[in-house]
């Protein structure tokens, strides 16, 4: 059985990891524009540095949660394909024993030369003066993807909705895309649709399960032993 999982924010949340768009979630705070656009990087990047320098603390200070377990299980499930594609920029998944995880939107322990392209692992603080290892230009910033970029692993991500029989949407909102059209896409290739999440999101899923992660998703993936 092909089965795909989009996880978002909501999966780390109860390892102490904030959302964005929850009552008190970062976009309270930081405003997106100022820390989530090429344009907000451009402007200020001390503070987009300092911004993704306190999420590195706070992941670095995070353990995974039963969630990101059950899920790392579910991989290794006999008759089970799993494609899991996260909008997270955390290592949650790996750190839970998930072998094969796309990062959609980059990983936050990445750092990634404006200037030439390079990738590096990112030390715990990364700041606007430090040098690229590759062209030594002064150009590194984290490897996510902001608003207006292009998502990563695009073409895995739609080779896996064809393919789906199962997609399961945890944890996001659906607020944004390309990400939010990943259940029509899997729909429209007929597989079955299920959001489990805190809060229905206004998405159309052929079924949901309501509850934290940490509950529902270990109880969905015992579904498949
Ligand atoms: C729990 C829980 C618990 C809580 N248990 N659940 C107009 C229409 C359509 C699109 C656009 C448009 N205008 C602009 C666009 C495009 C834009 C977009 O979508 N904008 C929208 C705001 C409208 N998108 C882009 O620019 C993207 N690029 C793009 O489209 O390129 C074009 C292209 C695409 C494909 C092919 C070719 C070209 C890029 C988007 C980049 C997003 N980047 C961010 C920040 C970087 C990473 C980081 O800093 O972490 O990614 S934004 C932020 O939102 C982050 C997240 O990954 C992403 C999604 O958030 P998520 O995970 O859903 O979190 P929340 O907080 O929204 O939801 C949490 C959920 O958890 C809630 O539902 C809770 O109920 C739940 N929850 N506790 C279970 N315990």
């Amino acid at each position: 059985m092909q089965i795909v999982v989009l996880t978002g924010a909501g999966i780390s949340a109860e390892s102490g990891l904030g959302t964005f768009r929850d009552k008190g979630g970062l976009w309270e705070t930081y405003p997106l524009e100022e820390v989530a656009t090429p344009e907000g990087f451009a402007r200020n990047p001390a503070k987009v540095h300092d911004f993704y320098n306190a999420r590195r603390e706070n992941a670095l200070g995070s353990v995974p949660n039963a969630a990101h377990k059950a899920l790392a299980d579910l991989e290794r499930l006999p008759g089970v394909a799993l494609t899991l594609i996260t909008q997270n920029i955390d290592n949650l998944h790996e750190r839970a024993g998930s072998q094969r995880v796309i990062h959609m939107h980059g990983e936050l322990m990445q750092a990634l030369c404006s200037s030439c392209g390079a990738r590096w692992d990112a030390p715990a603080v990364m700041s606007p003066d430090a040098p690229c290892p590759t062209c030594n230009r002064p150009a590194a910033r984290p490897d996510v993807v902001w608003f207006g970029e292009i998502p990563y692993h695009m073409d895995r991500c739609l080779a896996a909705l064809e393919a789906a029989d199962v997609f399961a949407a945890i944890g996001t909102s659906g607020e944004v895309y390309p990400a939010a059209g990943f259940s029509a896409e899997a729909a429209r290739s007929g597989a079955e649709t299920i959001e489990i999440n805190l809060e229905a999101s206004a998405a159309y899923f052929d079924s949901r399960i309501i509850g934290p992660a940490t509950e529902t998703v270990p109880a969905w993936v015992e579904t498949f032993r």
